[in-house]
């Protein structure tokens, strides 16, 4: 997917407002900058996490000031969310640029223990003696997974009995902004390897409009800065170009309550041996459908943006329904169905999306 339209445009245009923009880089921000800057000489790598689905605009601003000076590790997180085959070639265009890069998704424990062992080998490439400490700093823009990441590693850690026992915890949450101060996380032994979360950084200013836009439709600014439904509209218009929905189409052949997200009949016997929220999955079922079939049904120009609008508009309205919120509600009504679309994009409910084609970048 290249160019994201006008929408990227209006969505790039409100970030950019002079109101808006001066939320979202905060003193905070300004702070981290100077510590995590102040730190670069006094560490091993700089791990900068990017997300996968972004990997170009998630870029931190800050290190390609300082490129050259540091060793540098890039992690694609969320690779979860993104199409496969970018993600491969994304991969490929880190390594080429000559830095270790690893597509990951930090809530899989697979693939956090190979990137412990990628790190663990990275220090001992250095040649270092067994009494020596290291350290990765990890950096990136707000809400990509540092601290997921910091985690995860530090609770598989090769690490003492005595200090397990005490792990401690890096706040992680859906909401940007968590993580206020850098703090160290213990992940090896002999020799000793630690991990520095750091507060996430946003670039001082967006250089072009859809920068901003992508920066908000991965989460990376509070939504409420943006306006909920204007993300929610962006991303429908990305879905209504795209290439997902289209996979949905036997939802439309499948019958009642109980059928399975589209998986054969062998797999749902499997499947409900397990717990599942089966509520969640039906209105997973029905936001899919009712989406498939607005898109399949328009007559318009998708090219056209008042008329893609319309589908757009269209389609919110038939969201109440499916996510069961009142038309009555009026603005706050498009609000609760925009927050909910969007929570399903992002636990990646409705498609893997990148939004960063390489030929772009
Ligand atoms: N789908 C998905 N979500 C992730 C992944 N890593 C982190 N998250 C979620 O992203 C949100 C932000 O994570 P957090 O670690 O606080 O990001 P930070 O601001 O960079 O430290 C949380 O809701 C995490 O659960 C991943 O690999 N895949
Ligand atoms: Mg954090």
């Amino acid at each position: 997917m290249g160019g994201i339209g006008s929408f990227s445009t209006r969505l790039g245009a409100i970030v950019r407002s002079p109101n808006i923009s001066s939320s979202w880089f905060t003193t905070q921000m300004a702070a981290a900058v100077s510590a995590i800057v102040d730190r670069i000489p006094l560490v091993d790598f700089m791990v900068e996490v990017r997300d996968a689905r972004v990997p170009l605009s998630s870029g931190f601003d800050p290190i390609r000031r300082t490129s050259g000076e540091c060793r540098r590790i890039v992690i694609l997180n969320k690779s979860d969310l993104a199409d496969r085959a970018q993600t491969e070639k994304w991969v490929e265009h880190f390594e080429q640029s000559n830095c270790f890069c690893y597509a990951i998704n930090s809530h899989n424990k697979d693939n956090i223990k190979k990137l412990l062992n990628c790190l663990c080998t990275r220090i001992r490439e250095l040649g270092v003696n067994t009494s020596y400490t290291a350290s990765f700093m990890i950096v990136g823009i707000p809400n990509v997974g540092k601290s997921s990441i910091v985690n995860a590693m530090h609770q598989i850690g090769r690490i003492s009995a005595e200090e397990k026992g005490k792990l401690k915890h890096a706040i992680v949450n859906t909401h940007p902004g968590e993580t206020k101060d850098i703090t160290s996380f213990k992940i090896a032994s002999h020799p000793n390897i630690y991990l520095l979360d750091t507060p996430g950084v946003l670039p001082l200013e967006m250089s072009d409009l859809e920068l901003g836009s992508k920066l908000a439709l991965i989460g990376a600014i509070d939504d409420c800065l943006v306006g909920e439904v204007e993300l929610a509209r962006c991303f429908l218009s990305i879905l209504n170009r795209g290439e997902e929905y289209k996979c949905w189409e036997k939802l439309n052949s499948m019958g009642g309550e109980n059928s399975h997200l589209g998986k054969p009949d062998s797999q749902n016997k499997r499947r409900r041996k397990y717990p599942t929220d089966h509520t969640q999955d039906f209105i997973v079922r029905d936001v899919r459908k009712r989406i498939y079939n607005s898109i399949l049904e328009f007559e318009g120009n998708l090219e056209n943006d008042e008329e893609m609008l319309n589908l757009i508009d269209a389609q919110l309205l038939l969201l109440h329904e499916a996510f069961r919120v009142s038309l009555e509600n009026g603005e706050d009504g498009y609000r609760k169905v925009a927050v909910k679309l969007l929570n399903l994009y992002r636990i990646g409910r409705l498609g893997r999306y990148t939004l960063d084609n390489l030929c772009s970048g």
